[in-house]
Order: structure tokens, then sequence, then C-alpha cells
């Protein structure tokens, strides 16, 4: 496994409830590195940009009505295995199982249900570029990274 970038958000629930340094304290006690950060309101045109493969399902409305319902943080973060490794972190997509199964996880620990679930990652090394760049069009990573994982990932 290689030097990885991942897009993840903190969600309008967890950023209203005070848990985004919380958050991103967790961040970076498991090693990642946050590379850039974005403090922004979604407006709901670009909700449904960034949510594009889910149009069409039941949630999609109310997945967009709570992206737009209060400022966010995007982060790009960089890591060994960085998107596995985030998604492990986060834990399951519906906090409610996530307590179940994986109660130390960030969305056990500070999400609600099945759509308020404080955080986001992306799924694989594409929807990976596609997510930094939808937030950092002009991202470069200088020092961190070398040429070869700076062509595959971004
Ligand atoms: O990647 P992940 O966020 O874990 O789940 P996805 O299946 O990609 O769904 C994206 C997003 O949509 C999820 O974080 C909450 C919301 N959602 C929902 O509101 N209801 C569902 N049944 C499934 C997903
Ligand atoms: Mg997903």
């Amino acid at each position: 496994v290689s030097n990885e970038f991942t897009l993840a958000m903190i969600k309008p629930d967890a950023v209203a409830a005070g848990k985004a340094r919380d958050i991103m304290h967790a961040i970076e006690s498991n090693g990642f590195y946050i590379i850039a950060k974005k403090y922004i309101q979604l407006t709901e045109a670009e909700a449904k940009e960034f949510y594009g493969e889910h149009e069409g399902k039941p949630f999609f409305p109310n997945l967009i009505t709570f992206m737009t319902s209060g400022p966010i943080y995007a982060l790009c973060m960089s890591k060994i295995g960085a998107i596995s490794a985030w998604r492990a972190l986060m834990g399951p997509t519906n906090s409610k199982e996530a307590r179940e199964i994986k109660p130390t996880s960030l969305r056990a620990l500070y999400g609600t249900d099945n759509t308020k679930n404080a955080c986001h990652g992306s799924d694989s090394t594409n929807s990976a570029r596609r997510e930094v760049l939808f937030y950092f069009p002009d991202i470069s990573f200088p020092q961190l990274v070398d040429q070869g994982d700076l062509r595959k990932y971004i």
C-alpha cells in the first residue's frame, strides 16, 4: 500500500454539535496529515454534484437537504493507505449500526442515524481524486509525495 490521498468531510451535524475539533484531533492522532482544509456551506447544486452517484435513490433528497443545512469542513488528507484507513476510522454508514458493531468509530461516537452520520470518506482512488479536486481544484503536494503518487492519485 502506498501513500494515498482521500477526501473527508465533517458534516453539518458534527460541525453544529461542536465536534469538528474532536474529529480533526482523531484524524491526526491516527496518523493522517491534513494537507488542505476548507470551511464551506454547500449550495444545493454543489451537494447534488458531489453526491451525483446517488441521484435517484430514495434517500437522495434527504441527503441533499442535510448536506446543505449548515457549514461543513472538507479535508484533503494523506497517509499510507488513507482511503481504507479513513473509512475504517469512520465506521459503518449508519451511525446506529456503527454503535452496535464498531463503538469506537467516529460515526458511532458523533453520528445519529443513516443520514446524519458526522463524516464522509472517499471510497476509491478514483472517487478520492474527483472529490479532492471538487473542493481543492488547485491543490498540489510539493514535498509530501513523490511524483509517481502525485500523478497516480491527483
Ligand atoms: O460512503 P458512505 O457515506 O458510507 O455511504 P453511501 O452509501 O455512499 O451514502 C452516502 C451518504 O448518503 C451516507 O453517508 C448517508 C446518506 N445515506 C442515507 O441518507 N440513507 C441511506 N440509506 C444511505 C445513505
Ligand atoms: Mg459513499
